[in-house]
């Protein structure tokens, strides 16, 4: 597979770090100058631009979370005029005010650089033709994997979300190669086939990028399984760019970071305190070529590890592994730490149950209760009715096993959790609600 930048995607560290302390010390000078909002973040900590000199220095800076966007909401830290952002995104977010990004010509340049790197590590060339099944609008998905096939020449579907046997019949009609949107829209996109009639060897998909919500390695298999593509992974987030921060090579063992438009540290989520590269951390980005929303050391609450080794793909870029959730999605249940994404393994390491799953937390007496609904697959709904009690028994005694916790199963029928075409929603946790 080809790199798209081979020079920066394969420099030595060396070199990586002398370009990103450079890049560093003139956007915080920029930052410095245009944004009030961080400038006065700075004096009260009594740092000045000429403190920071190389990205060792980066702790010394402010932390930026979601409530400083907030407190700026909508433009406060942008740091050029507003006639030179010619794009604005946004993420919805489940509380508070959205998060507004912009973008200058030369940011949407250098976001399609970091998703043609992205395509070009799966295999793209400008002989493909991208399935975009992403959103198209507010949300960063759809443009943002849209520039970077642009950029490759590929013949572009910009399908966007919704109808999905309109999606079947083009993936197949019009000859789609590679795909992207959520993994869990993957699955739904894989089902609706199967009812349609159509098999993995009618189409021909070489592979898909899926990203915007944590997924599981099981997820993986159960992709590449049904749509007979590989299935890599691809990570960003509205606030830092969108899509494309980091991705996945087919080496399929982590998504490589976008090291010389970004920093990353990874930082203790309690402490705030900067944890050594290699240690699971909350994951905390410095953009250092962005001219319109260059936000420095942002709080992304995903939790994340670093490896920086050398891959077999020859990109030299340090590699996140996949993140297991955000701490914000972190779920404690009667003291215990859990990830949505934990209880995805085990459920689909058992092997006759469906991806489509459901946890719900509340509190019934003062106690957590935890209840999972999960889907059997079709083909074993029939065979195992009579011992539905056995096997909600038998996932159970798995979920206690690997997670030390007791759930309550509920295997229901296939096709009665809601499918999402965009982000899916695993968790209901009634207790918030009280
Ligand atoms: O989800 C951007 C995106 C679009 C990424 C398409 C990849 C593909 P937001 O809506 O702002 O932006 O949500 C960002 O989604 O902080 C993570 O918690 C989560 N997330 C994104 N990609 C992944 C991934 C887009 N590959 C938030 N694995 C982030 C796990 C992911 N979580």
């Amino acid at each position: 597979m080809g790199y798209w930048q081979e020079n920066l995607e394969c420099m030595s560290i060396d070199e990586l770090r002398t370009l990103q302390n450079e890049r560093l010390r003139e956007t915080v000078e920029r930052v410095y100058k245009n944004v009030k909002y961080e400038q006065d973040k700075m004096k009260e900590l009594g740092v000045e631009p000429g403190d920071i000199k190389t990205y060792e220095d980066l702790y010394k800076l402010p932390l930026l979370t979601k409530q400083d966007l907030r407190d700026t909401y909508p433009y406060g830290l942008f740091a050029v005029p507003m006639d030179e952002v010619i794009r604005l995104h946004a993420s919805s977010g489940t509380t508070g005010k959205q998060v507004v990004a912009g973008y200058t010509q030369n940011d949407i340049g250098i976001w399609g650089d970091c998703c043609a790197r992205a395509l070009t590590a799966a295999g793209a060339t400008k002989s493909d033709f991208m399935h975009v099944s992403y959103g198209y609008g507010l949300f960063t998905g759809g443009f943002g994997v849209h520039h970077g096939a642009e950029k490759i020449g590929m013949t572009i579907i910009p399908v966007s979300t919704g109808n999905t046997q309109r999606q079947v019949n083009i993936i197949k009609d019009f000859g789609s190669t590679y795909i992207c949107c959520t993994p869990s829209y993957a699955l739904f996109i894989a089902e609706t086939m199967k009812e349609m009639g159509v098999t993995k060897d009618d189409i021909g998909l070489k592979a898909g990028l899926f990203g915007a919500e944590p997924w599981t390695e099981e997820m993986r298999r159960e992709i590449e399984d049904k749509l007979g593509c590989k299935a890599l992974d691809i990570y960003g987030l509205t606030e830092i760019m969108g899509p494309g921060v980091s991705f996945e090579c087919t080496e399929q063992s982590g998504m490589h970071i976008n090291e010389d438009h970004f920093i990353v540290e990874t930082i203790d989520p309690d402490t705030g305190k900067v944890l050594p590269e290699g240690e699971q951390g909350e994951l905390v980005f410095t953009c250092i070529t962005k001219d319109a929303f260059p936000l420095l050391r942002y709080r992304t609450r995903d939790i994340g590890v670093l490896k920086r080794e050398k891959c077999s793909c020859g990109r030299t870029l340090v590699k996140m592994l996949k993140p297991m959730g955000r701490s914000d999605d972190m779920l404690i249940i009667r003291g215990v730490n859990v990830f949505p994404s934990q209880i995805e393994s085990v459920l689909l390491n058992l092997g006759n149950t469906n991806p489509h799953y459901q946890i719900i937390v509340d509190r019934v007496n003062n106690t957590d209760t935890l209840d999972i609904n999960v889907e059997i697959s079709a083909d074993m709904f029939s065979d195992v009715v009579s011992s539905l009690e056995t096997q909600e028994k038998k996932i159970a005694g798995q979920v206690l096993s690997t997670l030390g916790i007791s759930a309550k199963i509920h295997l229901v029928e296939p096709k009665t959790i809601p499918r999402s075409e965009g982000k899916a929603v695993r968790v209901i946790d009634k207790r918030k609600l009280h």
